[in-house]
């Protein structure tokens, strides 16, 4: 497979772009190589500047869970980008896209729409301190909420990948209200609390582990989180960027059961489209500017195109039988390859929870971030390169999910469990 055009394209990047990248994820350092350079995608599929052809397992990360180029959603969007692309001023598309996550969140009684992940997590803490009037906030190792000071801290994702778990250019003054426990470990939570009691303003967590590839929560960790925040005061904050809409049209706190006090989301309810949002109590939110007195705010905020995109995307998923169909593809797709590594003999954790998938390069199960860190990463560079050249496009990182769309067909599953299976066999040769 030829990447001359990407590679000639990556060296023309590094040169106006620090690391020839817009976000570090995206480069290929942890697995080998230069990134490919994408021209387009449609369905299941990606194209890159050499004309490559591959079946798509990042989905931008997780927002493209109905395919790229869903004909229904590039239809929205182009009728909304005739009547105009930003107006910084409300529009009915943001009163119909907040009704639309308001009726689907469980915790969600209102919600305020921002352009990224990072501005929603940001913007949530912010809201939490307010809330208590306390400063310091527990995450967990592995865990990634984006990039804003606070949350650098043994952070998962590119953090973690590129070893910056804990960045340059924090202040420790920061980072010193930020505790750090263990994923899926009660115990460590209630020692941080016993620790600092009347300290902490909130505990924030994915609730499915997805930014150290995909770590599901033991039975009683969600439940246990929210027992702990109640009796102490806390604010309970679920981060799901990642899982909401994408393990269940409510997300992980309507597949388990537990209600967190405040939600954030991005990817899915932009459709692709830069968006992010923050919600949860009235009581919680009131105190936001301009009802309160806690200021956030955006320019691009609620931008039609982006609300245009999110409401079809919900819009499809609500078709009935939509995450029980999802749900089948890629437990075919998640066993399929779990038992390709075996008949190879490689040593595969391979987690799944709904449409996030992680094939870890270890015996062990995977639980936190410990486990997560111990797996063979140089392994996972081999696989991934393997896949890359017979079609099949993953996260450049051990700790990334991949996911799975509604356009991947049995046939792209069948292909990359193939694909997988001689990948193993290169491995264990
Ligand atoms: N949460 C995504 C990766 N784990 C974000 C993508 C990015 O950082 O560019």
């Amino acid at each position: 497979m030829k990447h001359d055009r990407s590679s000639l394209l990556f060296e023309k990047a590094s040169q106006v772009i620090p690391g020839g990248v817009n976000s570090p994820v995206r480069a290929f350092r942890p697995v080998g190589g230069n990134p490919l350079f994408i021209e387009r995608a449609d369905g299941s599929r990606m194209y890159d500047a050499d004309g490559n052809e591959f079946i798509d397992y990042v989905c931008s990360w997780g927002p493209m869970i109905v395919g790229h180029c869903h004909p229904r959603v590039v239809e929205a969007v182009s009728a909304a980008m005739a009547r105009g692309c930003s107006f910084g001023a409300p529009t009915e598309l943001e009163v119909e896209l907040a009704e639309m996550v308001v009726e689907a969140v469980p915790s969600i009684e209102t919600v305020r729409m921002v352009s990224s992940g990072t501005e929603a997590t940001m913007s949530a803490i912010r809201l939490a301190r307010a809330a208590t009037g306390r400063d310091a906030v527990v995450k967990f190792a592995g865990c990634y909420h984006g990039h804003a000071d606070s949350l650098l801290v043994k952070a998962g994702s590119g953090a973690a990948t590129f070893g910056v778990p804990d960045s340059p250019g924090v202040p420790a003054d920061f980072a010193r209200h930020t505790l750090v426990a263990e994923f899926n470990d009660l115990a460590s939570v209630q020692a941080l609390v016993d620790e600092n009691r009347g300290r902490i303003a909130c505990v924030i967590v994915e609730p499915i582990g997805g930014n150290m590839g995909t770590v599901s929560p033991l039975p009683g960790f969600l439940e246990g989180l929210r027992a702990v925040c109640d009796r102490e005061g806390i604010v309970l904050i679920f981060d799901e960027v990642m899982t909401g809409f994408r393990v269940a049209y409510g997300g992980a706190q309507e597949l388990y059961g537990v209600t967190p006090d405040l939600t954030t989301l991005g990817k899915i309810i932009g459709g692709g489209l830069p968006v992010g949002a923050f919600g949860g109590k009235r009581a919680i939110m009131e105190l936001l500017s301009p009802a309160g007195g806690v200021y956030q705010a955006g320019t691009l905020s609620g931008n039609p195109l982006a609300m245009t995109a999110g409401i079809e995307t919900l819009r499809i998923l609500q078709e009935d039988g939509f995450y029980r169909k999802l749900d089948q593809k890629s437990a075919r797709l998640a066993e399929g390859i779990a038992k390709a590594a075996a008949d190879a003999g490689c040593p595969l954790y391979s987690a799944r929870v709904g449409s996030m998938l992680c094939a870890f390069f270890t015996s062990g199960e995977v639980r936190d971030w410990t486990t997560a860190a111990s797996c063979d990463t140089a392994a996972y560079g081999r696989y991934f390169r393997a896949m890359l050249e017979q079609g099949i496009y993953l996260a450049p990182s051990q700790f990334e999910t991949a996911f799975v769309s509604m356009a991947h067909s049995d046939g792209d599953i069948e292909q990359t469990i193939g694909a997988a299976a001689k990948a193993f066999a290169g491995l264990t040769a």
